[in-house]
């Protein structure tokens, strides 16, 4: 059959569907004996239609998950989608279309896409996040933390647009403003659901340790996570009241010459009652996003009439109210030392405080000596914070704080998991019943329009009785953060229909943990840390063992076009979907997988890279056509011409290579251009080889089933033309044979006058004047030497080529 894969591929994927050919085994069909990998990709959002990064991540995990089937193991390689969050509930309220209709047409059209690119997925285990089979689950969980303690409620503020009476998202809000209405958004304290991930603070840094994940990714966590030591110091107030500050310099405390509070620190709110220029400084800060104020160069104060007294000299010291100062860091207070802090420096200049030097180094920032404090001179940084946390009594201590904050997890919108608690007037926050599960999201709800929460517009949710007491009570309308959706979908793909658990400990324990986790670097932080912290309350359930998720992670590059990302917005996008009905999956696939190592990015120049891809795949194709299957066995060695023998060693030593690099160095790209040399080598065995038959029938196999991952299509077709019964897919992976390896003899070019003349073997220890000797020994050369005078014979570095100069 001719290279045709608009008309084969499709074929090809209905044989494999219907053989069932990705199907994962169940726990209990595996043997001890089995080898299991688990290859996960990060989950897609159903927005519509799949981008070239999609197709980029999924190739290379089909890639691997390819390669491991051949090599023998029991492989895992499941998708869903990850498809709660605000574009559903936005496509809803612009285009009046319930968010489940868009997420089902969604999800059909992306799956159609992925199928088409013929990634072996186990379809019988996919997952939709927003069905009730899977986020009572979610609810499950909840409930189960919230008896662990690992839930608590608290106040967080939140993006509050007073003229909406709603809630808003960070990209909702541009310049303290919707985005949409140009109403005015402040910042609000609202009671809160959140998960206590920082009791895992230290767990999660030190399990980077068995880690095989990128250095910065590693880095990023551990970033995000950020654990600072130092020490908490509580100062006495002019007014008998304490302040405790954290800070990481205490050996800076002869230097303090005024205190920072957040703008919503207790005391800076209660001061600011009785003092309207505090009021409205803190107003002002309230109305900037986090975001913002993080970012921001500017530092703002406003002196409050508070003062502090320092625990050394007794001196007062001034207390403002900053912007840099953040509520939900250390204590939300900080003591201000200029002369060794950058913030605090600007700060002083600005408001004219002292700025007395209180450490001797080299940069001002850094720790040293101490000088001009007292007693304390002359001690190093570190010594002196022993010695003031002593001389400090009561006051100090040595504390560690960390960056990584708990999680919120409520949201007040519609398209997300119920939390599943209720507020009684007698008992207050009552959770539910587990046997009430799931609390399903109700139909009857307005979206266009509305300010509030659609779940508040349903009367059928709202009204529920106390799990507790049974007197009528109020549904929680909070929805989860569709973090939580993400953060333990693997593990559903392993038993995606249990009804009694999220799915049994035997699933778990026959495939956790994934062995190779590919994804974009943008869930770096986010994801992979709740993941992470997830697996940990798993584990603490009893439902999962060991302490990580994902042995192995690979980050891969974007795929670029021009420079740029490609997205709907710049309006770049290459719709995957055209490339494979004009080229087919195969060819998008190889170039793909070629175009650059992994994790680099990957510029899409034009379709000259899937030309040339395409063109690849018919010289192949009509090579395996030209060649007559045979059953005919590879004769020995010795019986073999110096050219057959070069194909089979390059051959094998090509096989070495690619199964070194897929199997633990995860290189895609020289998988390709190691298929593209074999090609060549395969073109250059002479028509009249005398061994041609069997020799070619053994390289082709060989040469289709390294193919197989990459272009598994045509792999089939070309599998069957060589006269296999069964799928290419399910054969097994070529062995290397090492009398092939050590290549013992080498090829040696021959020129004469620059031109290729003959080839001839030398022993692969053959010094440089055996070379020579043999190459002017050669019957070919020397045909084109004769009645002429030799004048000089070359053997550049390597050995690989002879070159004789005639006259
Ligand atoms: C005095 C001092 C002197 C400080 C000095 C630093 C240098 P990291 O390393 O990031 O943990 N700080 C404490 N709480 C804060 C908050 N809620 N918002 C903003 N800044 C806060 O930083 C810890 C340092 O950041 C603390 O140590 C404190 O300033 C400040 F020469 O205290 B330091
Ligand atoms: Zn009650």
């Amino acid at each position: 059959m001719p290279f045709d894969p608009l008309h084969q591929e499709s074929q090809i994927q209905r044989r494999w569907m219907e053989a069932q050919a990705f199907r994962a085994p169940r726990a209990s069909e595996l043997k001890p004996s089995d080898r299991t990998f688990y290859m996960l990709v990060m989950l897609p959002y159903p927005s519509g239609r799949i981008h070239m990064g999609h197709v980029r991540n999924y190739t290379l995990g089909d890639v691997v998950a390819r390669f491991r089937r051949m090599r023998g193991d029991k492989v895992m390689n499941p998708l869903g989608w990850d498809s709660f969050g605000m574009p559903a509930e936005n496509a809803a309220i612009k285009n009046g279309i319930h968010p489940a209709i868009w997420t089902r047409a969604n999800i059909q059209e992306m799956k159609g896409q992925i199928q088409k690119m013929g990634i072996s997925y186990d379809w019988d285990r996919e997952i939709a996040t927003f069905l009730p089979e899977y986020y009572r689950w979610n609810q499950w969980f909840f409930l189960k933390m919230w008896e662990r303690g690992d839930v608590f409620r608290a106040l967080r503020n939140v993006n509050w647009c007073e003229a909406l009476g709603t809630v808003l998202a960070n990209e909702q809000v541009v310049d303290g403003k919707d985005e949409r209405t140009g109403h005015p958004v402040v910042q609000k304290a609202l009671e809160q659901y959140f998960f206590a991930i920082t009791k895992y603070a230290d767990e999660l840094l030190d399990g980077h340790a068995q880690l095989d994940w990128p250095e910065n990714v590693k880095a990023m966590q551990r970033h995000w996570i950020g654990k600072s030591e130092g020490a908490r110091l509580t100062f006495d107030l002019a007014d008998g009241e304490q302040v405790t500050v954290f800070t990481t310099r205490l050996d800076t405390l002869c230097g303090v010459t005024f205190m920072a509070l957040s703008t919503e620190h207790p005391f800076i709110l209660k001061a600011a009652e009785s003092d309207p220029g505090l009021k409205a400084f803190c107003a002002q800060v309230a109305a900037m996003s986090r975001e913002d104020r993080l970012m921001s160069d500017i530092k703002l104060g406003f002196r409050s009439k508070l003062e502090a007294i320092h625990p050394f000299t007794g001196e007062r010291i001034p207390i403002f109210a900053a912007n840099y100062v953040l509520m939900d860091y250390g204590t939300g207070a900080v003591m201000g030392v200029p002369a060794h802090d950058e913030r605090d420096h600007e700060f002083a200049e600005k408001y004219g405080l002292p700025i007395p030097k209180v450490i001797e180094s080299e940069n001002p920032w850094e720790p040293g000596i101490l000088v001009n404090s007292g007693e304390f001179d002359g001690l190093t940084s570190e010594a002196a914070v022993d010695a003031m946390v002593e001389r400090l009594g009561g006051r100090a201590e040595k504390a560690i704080t960390f960056k990584l904050k708990d999680w919120g997890l409520s949201r007040q919108r519609y398209w997300g998991t119920p939390i599943p608690t209720v507020h009684c007037p007698d008992c207050g926050v009552v959770p539910e019943k587990e046997e009430n599960l799931p609390i399903r999201l109700p139909e009857d709800v307005a979206f266009a329009g509305v300010g509030a929460s659609p779940l508040l517009t349903s009367p059928t949710f709202l009204d529920c009785p106390c799990p507790r007491c049974g007197r009528p009570a109020r549904r929680e309308t909070d929805t989860m953060d569709t973090f939580v959706d993400s953060s333990w979908y693997w593990m559903r793909y392993l038993d995606p229909r249990n009804e009694t658990l999220p799915f049994a400990k035997a699933e778990a324990d026959a495939w956790s943990p994934v062995d190779l986790y590919i994804g974009g670097i943008e869930h770096a932080t986010m994801h992979l840390i709740y993941a992470r912290y997830f697996h940990k309350i798993m584990r603490d359930l009893g439902l999962a063992s060991g302490d990580e998720p994902f042995k192995k992670l690979i980050c891969q590059g974007m795929v670029l076009k021009d420079g740029f990302k490609m997205s709907k917005s710049k309006g770049n996008i290459v719709d995957p979907d055209e490339v494979i009905a004009k080229y087919g999956a195969d060819a998008l696939r190889l170039f793909m997988i070629f175009a650059a190592p992994i994790e680099k990015e990957i510029d899409w120049t034009g379709f000259e890279g899937i030309d040339g891809a395409t063109r690849f795949l018919r010289r192949i194709t009509r090579m395996v056509e030209e060649h007559a299957p045979t059953r005919e066995p590879l004769p020995p060695k010795d019986q073999l011409t110096a050219e057959e023998k070069t194909l089979l060693v390059k051959l094998h030593q090509t096989l070495h290579k690619v199964t070194d690099d897929l199997d633990h160095r995860y290189q895609f790209n020289t998988l390709v251009s190691s298929l593209m040399e074999t090609s060549n080598a395969l073109a250059d065995l002479p028509a009249g080889a005398p061994h041609r038959g069997p020799v070619l029938q053994h390289a082709l196999e060989v040469f289709t089933l390294m193919l197989s991952p990459a272009a598994p299509h045509l792999a089939e077709q070309l599998w069957a033309t060589l006269g296999h019964e069964g799928f290419c897919m399910h054969a097994a992976w070529p062995s290397v044979d090492p009398a092939w390896l050590s290549a013992d003899e080498v090829t040696v070019v021959v020129q004469v006058n620059g031109k290729v003349r003959g080839r001839i073997l030398v022993a692969a220890s053959a010094t440089e004047d055996e070379r020579r000797a043999a190459a002017l020994a050669c019957p070919e050369a020397l045909h084109h030497m004769e009645g002429k005078e030799v004048v000089k014979v070359v053997v550049p570095p390597g050995g690989k080529l002879v070159s004789i100069v005639v006259k």
